[in-house]
Formats: C-alpha cells, structure tokens, sequence
C-alpha cells in the first residue's frame, strides 16, 4: 500500500532551490505554486503532494503531522521548538549565514547593548555564550532600519550578498552561524511511513 505523503515548504528561493532536488527525486509539481494561487500542489505521484506555507510555519506543520516532511531554513529550526521532528538532509540550498551588523560608524555606548532581531533565540544563546548581557527587541522583519533610528544599536540577520546592509549603511560585525535548508520529517511519520520516506531520502541525498 502506497501511503498519502506531504511535504511543506515555502515559496521563494526555498521552492526556487529544492525544485530540481525534488525533480532529481523524481517528483515532478504539476503547477507552479509561484504562479497559481493554490497552496497544495499535486505532483506526478498521485499520493505526493505539496504544502505552501511561510518559511517559519514549515516546522509547525511537520511536528504537528499536518506535513510528513519539510524544508525549513537552519534559521527557522534555530527558533522553533524541535519537539516531533527530526532533521534529516542539509540540502545545501538557500545558504546564508546569520550576522550581527551594525553602523559603519559604531557610536560609543554607555548602556547595555540593544539588539533588534527577529531570531530572539539564536541572539540569546550567542551572547549568553559570550557572556555578554543584551537587550532583545523583537522584529518581524526590516531589521535593518532599526540601528537607523536609534531603536537599537545593533541587528542580528541573515546576510547573503551584503547588498542589504550596505543600502542601509550598516557593515556585518560578527559571525553567528553558516545557514543553509534542512529536509525535516514528522518523527511519528518516519516509523510509519519509512519505506516511502527513506526512498524520496536517498534519491534527494544523491541529488544535493
Ligand atoms: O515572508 P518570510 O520572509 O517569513 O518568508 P519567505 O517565504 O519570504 O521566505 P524567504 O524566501 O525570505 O526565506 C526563506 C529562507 O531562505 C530563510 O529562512 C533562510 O534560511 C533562507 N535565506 C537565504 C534567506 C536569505 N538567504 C536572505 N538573504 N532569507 C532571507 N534573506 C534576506 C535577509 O533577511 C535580508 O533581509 O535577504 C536580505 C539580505 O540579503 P542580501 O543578499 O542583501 O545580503
Ligand atoms: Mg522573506
């Protein structure tokens, strides 16, 4: 018995990049998620489909079983809790790394360091690690406009390109971590549905 298998994962570079992996695999999409307005998408396996969902709802879906597997951002599973899921892959796509940066001129401080993220706990175990005591603002996007207008002193963000920073006058400081997608799979699934699952593994293993 072949049994229903959904996997979740994001428009944009996510899809852009794990489209020839899942082809490789064998797993042809019947549309464009990018150009329909559909959010499940049926692939050549009648019994493969795809889930559209935020970059950082991925995880959710995959360790409430509403997804068998997943591609999430390192920086999504950095922030999400990993009860339920295990991660599988490293894919090697949409690869990033995660940043402190701040002005090109570093104004002196006579206060506790401001940091404006929207990765709270990826910045929390970095300077907890340096033992550095900081205040964390929370953002959910636009980081860099924060240093601009003195909400913070500094952001922690990903950085491709450096294009970013550089339009805002912000230079990158420090190195938190390299980041790349990771296949994830619904613990649960994984025992139940392993066949199936280690198959579609293997073949995006040779294909990375
Ligand atoms: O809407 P939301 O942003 O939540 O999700 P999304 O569906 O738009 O996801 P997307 O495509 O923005 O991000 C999905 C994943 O791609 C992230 O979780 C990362 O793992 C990965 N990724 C790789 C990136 C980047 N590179 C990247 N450069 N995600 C975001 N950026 C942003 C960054 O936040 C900054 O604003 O691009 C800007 C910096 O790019 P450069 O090239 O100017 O340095
Ligand atoms: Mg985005």
């Amino acid at each position: 018995m072949t049994d229903q298998l959904t996997i979740a994962l994001s428009k944009g570079r996510i899809y852009q990049d794990t489209l020839p992996l899942l082809e490789a695999a064998g797993i042809l999409p019947l549309e464009d998620p990018n150009k329909c307005r559909k959010l499940i998408i049926a692939t050549n396996h009648p019994h493969i489909r795809l889930l559209i969902v935020r970059a950082t709802d991925a995880p959710t879906y995959v360790a409430h079983g509403a997804a068998d597997l997943g591609v999430a951002g390192k920086d999504v599973l950095m922030e999400a809790s990993s009860d339920n899921l295990n991660e599988l892959l490293d894919l090697q796509i949409a690869k990033c790394r995660l940043m402190v940066a701040g002005p090109k001129e570093n104004k002196p401080h006579g206060h506790r360091l401001k940091i404006a993220t929207k990765y709270i706990q990826s910045a929390k175990s970095y300077y907890a690690a340096k033992g550095e005591q900081v205040d964390l603002v929370k953002l959910y996007g636009s980081m860099e406009i924060a240093p601009l207008i003195e909400l913070a002193d500094k952001i922690v963000d990903l950085v491709d390109t450096g294009n970013t920073l550089k339009a805002n006058g912000l230079v990158p400081e420090e190195h938190i971590a390299d980041i790349s997608s990771r296949l994830i799979v619904n613990e649960h699934a994984y025992k139940t549905k392993f066949h199936q699952i280690n198959e579609i593994v293997e073949k995006l293993r040779s294909a990375i």
